[in-house]
């Protein structure tokens, strides 16, 4: 398993999924070449360097997850599966995973270099405007924000957006109050004081993977990651903050939110596709210290037009799946995400009538944001939005088989959602639920398939698939 980002980086070039790009300006273009290698079937990860107007090893890493291949090498799980078999090869493997607290050490790989107080001047490190209408440089778009609950003491380590506004300020977003870091800096400011805060930027994957679970409040994303990786996440206590931060981070910041310190942040180019709001307030992180490795490494992670997504896997419809077998639906042979994380799918073997509709509640009321929840006949890849389609066009009799479920869960960020029910406080959406399973009552009369079975059709891609290369 790798060690950090540097490892992992090698690890994908090692798959020949990695490719080196020289000179290019880190206003509009590298979100751009990021956008359309992202769009393409091979999605390859990039490593920018000689970014222009910054010095060489000054790197910028993106597109580090996108794949389906590089997501499972990032959990350490086989990257030679099948999508879905990979992405069952995760759900058995979260069902199981111990949580592994972390370990201090004495070094820190990230204090080789630092900027103090008046010396931090953030604009040394090449923070994209990723797209055109955003509202400044995000240098935090994959980046960690560690934090400390002052009741309990346990570090909560997720991912928050994190824009540029000068030498020493970022601001922070949380998308809403219910986010971990915006409950703990709320708890520092009631009692008048400012929530101490470190930015990793430049974090071992699986922390990055284990920023976007939905963890419960009290459990630290280290100890996640940890598990993911059967290995404790080293740390190093920040000289400012006294926060533990991971030992092999490539850039890190520490610093504090000041109570009620707040600087318009955004707009910013959302996983939709679409900008979901205006500049709003933030809060402000002043940034006393700055580390960075020799030659840093920044992850960038920028949300992007559909169907790119962060995570070539979608791990929430492996959260799905596990809520599916945890609520007792027998015979679920996948689950999927499409558009994003808008469209979830699930395929089972219906053994009575209403298993299909079960299974679709359950991963309807699962589905963040997604107005399309779908469930397929076991014959059918979920995986494949193709199939599902022809599986909805030729299974599916619309006045019998789809529902709508409303005032469904969705967010701010829902584009369908005008302005004006924003503003009175509506964030849910309704959820159009598809069944495209062949009728149960007469499913042994449904006319047959002429088409090659999942296994029939791996096996010829066994004997066969090099000639069709
Ligand atoms: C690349 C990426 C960027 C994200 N950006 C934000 C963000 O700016 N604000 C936010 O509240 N959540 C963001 N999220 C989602 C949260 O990281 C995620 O929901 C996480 O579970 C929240 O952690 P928490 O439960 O500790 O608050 C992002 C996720 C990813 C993968
Ligand atoms: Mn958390």
């Amino acid at each position: 398993m790798y060690k950090d980002l540097r490892e992992f980086i090698a690890l994908v070039d090692k798959l020949n999924a990695l490719r080196r790009i020289e000179g290019a300006d880190p206003r509009y273009e590298i979100g751009g070449i990021t956008e359309v290698a992202a769009g393409r079937p091979e999605c390859p990860a990039l490593l920018f360097d000689t970014i222009k107007g910054f010095p060489r090893g000054f790197r910028l890493f993106t597109n580090a997850t996108t794949s389906p291949q590089r997501a499972a090498l990032a959990l350490g799980i086989d990257p030679a599966l099948r999508p879905l078999d990979a992405l069952k090869a995760w759900m058995e493997k979260r069902k199981t995973l111990r949580p592994q607290p972390p370990v201090a050490v004495p070094k820190a790989a990230f204090l080789q270099n630092a900027m103090q107080d008046d010396a931090v001047d953030l604009g040394r490190f090449p923070a994209p405007i990723w797209h055109r209408g955003d509202g400044g440089p995000f240098i935090g778009s994959g980046s960690i924000v560690i934090m400390r609950d002052p009741d309990g003491g346990w570090i909560n380590a997720s991912i928050y957006r994190v824009q540029v506004h000068g030498r020493n300020k970022v601001t922070v977003q949380f998308d809403h109050a219910g986010r971990h870091g915006a409950i703990i800096a709320q708890k520092y400011w009631q009692q008048g004081k400012p929530c101490p805060v470190a930015v990793v930027n430049g974090e071992d994957p699986a922390l990055f993977i284990a920023g976007f679970e939905y963890l419960p409040s009290g459990q630290s994303e280290y100890e996640f990651a940890g598990a993911i990786k059967g290995a404790p996440i080293e740390v190093h206590d920040g000289p400012r903050t006294g926060l533990p931060i991971p030992a092999h981070a490539e850039i890190v910041f520490e610093g504090e939110l000041p109570p009620a310190a707040t600087l318009p942040e955004g707009p910013f180019g959302e996983f939709t596709g679409y900008y979901s709001s205006a500049a709003r307030p933030a809060p402000v992180m002043e940034v006393t210290a700055v580390y960075h490795r020799d030659d840093p490494i920044l992850l960038g992670s920028p949300p992007m037009k559909p169907p790119r997504f962060h995570f070539g896997l979608p791990f929430r419809a492996a959260t799905i799946w596990q809520n599916l077998e945890a609520a007792g639906v027998s015979d679920v042979v996948g689950a999927w995400q499409h558009v994003s994380q808008l469209m979830t799918v699930v395929a089972l073997r219906q053994r009575y009538d209403g298993h299909a509709k079960r299974a679709a509640l359950i991963a309807a009321a699962h589905s963040y944001m997604a107005r399309l929840v779908v469930v397929v006949d076991d014959d059918v890849d979920p995986a494949n939005l193709a199939d599902v389609m022809w599986a909805i066009a030729t299974r599916c009799e619309p006045s019998e088989q789809v529902d709508i479920v409303r005032n469904a869960w969705s967010s701010a960020l829902d584009p369908r959602i005008s302005d004006a029910d924003k503003a009175r406080g509506v964030s849910s959406h309704s959820k159009l639920v598809i069944d495209a399973c062949r009728p149960f009552s007469w499913l042994e009369k449904f006319p047959p398939t002429s088409t090659l079975s999942l296994e029939e059709a791996r096996a010829v891609e066994e004997k066969w698939g090099g000639v069709l290369k």
